[in-house]
């Protein structure tokens, strides 16, 4: 059974831009709900840690260098089939591929700078979301 919780984090060049309202307002149009949500900077280290599955990429350096190069804002939301659905929100990895009306279209610089990540299945959303949010703090 599908969950309806997924994970997602503005990445910082879209916060840096002041994208944070433009792209919340697309999440909450589609009908997600946020169940937790904060500013935060991620250290080097803990960057690697949440992109630990990319380890061996040869994008991985580059990758925890942007994820921790300035705020972020990262979220749990909620809806029917909340993975499926953000995915199909945000539109592909590499923007040059995101269908017109996604987030990824609007929002992102490039493959590395695609402004919003989403979790990729209901176990990792579980994990992620866990990664930056207490049970105290969803809502
Ligand atoms: P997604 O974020 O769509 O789930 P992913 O999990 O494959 O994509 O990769 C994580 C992030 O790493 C992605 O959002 C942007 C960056 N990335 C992926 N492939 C890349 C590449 N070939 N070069 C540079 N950055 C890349
Ligand atoms: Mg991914």
């Amino acid at each position: 059974m599908a969950s309806n919780r997924t994970f997602t984090m503005i990445k910082p060049h879209a916060v840096a831009d002041n994208h944070i309202g433009g792209i919340i307002a697309m999440i909450e149009a589609a009908g997600f709900r946020i169940v937790a949500m904060k500013k935060t900077q991620l250290t080097p280290a803990l960057a690697g840690k949440f992109y630990e599955v990319h380890k061996e990429r040869g994008f991985y350096g580059e990758l925890c260098e942007m994820m921790s190069s300035g705020p972020i804002v990262p979220m749990i939301l909620e809806k029917e089939n909340a993975v499926t659905d953000f995915r199909t929100l945000i539109g592909a990895t590499n923007p040059a591929n995101a269908e017109e009306g996604t987030i990824r279209k609007k929002y992102a610089k490039s493959l590395g700078e695609n402004a919003i990540h989403g979790s990729d299945s209901d176990e990792n959303a579980a994990i992620e979301g866990s990664f930056f949010f207490g049970v105290t703090e969803q809502y």
